[in-house]
């Protein structure tokens, strides 16, 4: 179970941070209050949130989950692939110090964003990326170990309709993961139940459980009724002026 959550709306430079997108400049006034209803939507889900002051020096601070990996009582503070996002780490281990125990960091060479990482009770699959090298991802794996915990890589830097691996696979629970299409037969995943993502629906494959609910992207209704019949309940988030910078609805929150 999640309890805890650290968020961070958007700041004033949102506009100007990293994207390959090409759906047009996010309206800052509508992403803020996109951002106020996922915030609602967690606390609706029983979370308490810790919300962090935008920050404009950052622009991409706001995918706060690109930041740190948790596991279970213990947080690893990533090195963010991009120059620009780098800096976001100091505050958000500063804050996560005051929650959790012990705390791990992802040191030069290596890089990591946390997008790249999915936990699959206890079993945390890597992405190795254009932001998560592999230096980046043996380290995560040596923490992981560490704390009890296994792990396995996945190379997605032939894959280019995604930037993380969570743009591209989601874990639902009870051994349901979803995956889009390029990760369709891939030896990482045999084991699991798969529920395919419909080619058209790819970016409502970054949802995320939480607690008794799945939140997900609004406008993507196959993978809505896909799920439902699993019987789990679906709260649904307008995500689209994240989507206008690369952004998917799990990099919005750090959960423990
Ligand atoms: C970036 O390119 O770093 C941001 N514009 C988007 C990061 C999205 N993070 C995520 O999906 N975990």
């Amino acid at each position: 179970m999640f309890r805890k959550a650290i968020v961070r709306p958007p700041s004033g430079t949102f506009a100007q941070g990293l994207t390959s997108s090409d759906l047009g400049i996010p309206d800052l006034r509508k992403a803020l209050i996109q951002h106020e209803a996922y915030c609602e939507a967690l606390r609706s889900c029983g979370f308490e949130l810790t919300t962090l002051k935008p920050d404009p020096l950052f622009p991409d601070s706001t995918f706060v989950e690109d930041t740190a990996v948790i596991a279970g009582a213990a947080a690893v503070i990533t090195n963010p692939g991009a120059e620009s996002r780098k800096g976001e780490v100091v505050e958000i281990r500063s804050v996560l110090a005051a929650h959790i125990d012990r705390i791990y960091r992802i040191q030069p060479p290596g890089t990591l964003d946390g997008g790249d990482i999915c936990e699959a009770d206890g079993h945390f699959f890597i992405g190795i990326s254009n932001r998560t090298n592999e230096e980046g991802a043996g380290q995560l794996a040596g923490f992981l170990a560490k704390e009890g915990y296994t792990s396995s890589s996945v190379n997605i830097r032939g894959i280019e309709q995604i930037l993380h691996l969570k743009s591209g696979i989601a874990y639902l629970g009870e051994g349901n993961l979803a995956l889009i299409e390029p990760f369709l037969g891939m030896k990482a995943f045999t084991g699991s139940n798969i529920l395919r993502v419909p080619p058209d629906e790819n970016y409502a494959a970054n949802f995320i459980r939480v607690n008794d609910s799945v939140l997900l992207a609004d406008g993507y209704p196959k993978i809505v009724e896909m799920i439902e019949e699993l019987g789990y309940q679906v709260k649904l988030l307008d995500m689209s002026e994240y989507q206008k910078m690369d952004g998917g609805l799990s990099c919005l929150s750090l959960r423990f």
